[in-house]
């Protein structure tokens, strides 16, 4: 009986991992006036193509759906590797922004997202460690 339950916690145990690691990478960021929630749809990303998705909440919680949003992401130069740096538009679909990111190869990424609007910029940065 006893080896049923530990057998059984088990199962459970790795089912909880299993899930927690199967969720999307999610971080919520502030940048002057906007929220900004920043989901990517591998976690950890990995080497290749990601799909992200950011929403913009202004400080009314309003999805901002009138601005041009850009995504910069690269890598510093590393030995045998000069500096890497990409940039994309993420376009609106729905009251979301959408950008496949691509990644060339596995270790530390900056990605910073460019958000204009009414003539003004703002920016928020991030670090992945891409798998
Ligand atoms: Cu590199």
């Amino acid at each position: 009986m006893k080896r049923i339950i530990m057998t059984l916690t088990t199962i459970v145990l790795l089912l909880v991992v299993g899930l927690a690691n199967a969720k999307d990478y999610e971080i919520t960021k502030k940048s002057g006036d906007y929220t900004v929630q920043i989901k990517i749809d591998k976690n950890p990303p990995v080497t290749g193509e990601n799909k992200m998705d950011i929403a913009i909440k202004d400080t009314a919680g309003k999805n901002v759906t009138d601005a041009a949003v850009a995504v910069d992401y690269g890598m510093p130069a590393m030995p045998g590797m000069g500096a890497m740096n990409y940039k994309i538009n993420a376009d609106l679909k729905g009251d979301r922004y959408l950008a496949t990111i691509n990644f060339s190869m596995a270790g530390p990424w900056f990605i910073n997202i460019k958000i204009t609007r009414g003539g003004k910029s703002q920016s928020v940065k991030l670090n992945v460690d891409v798998k």
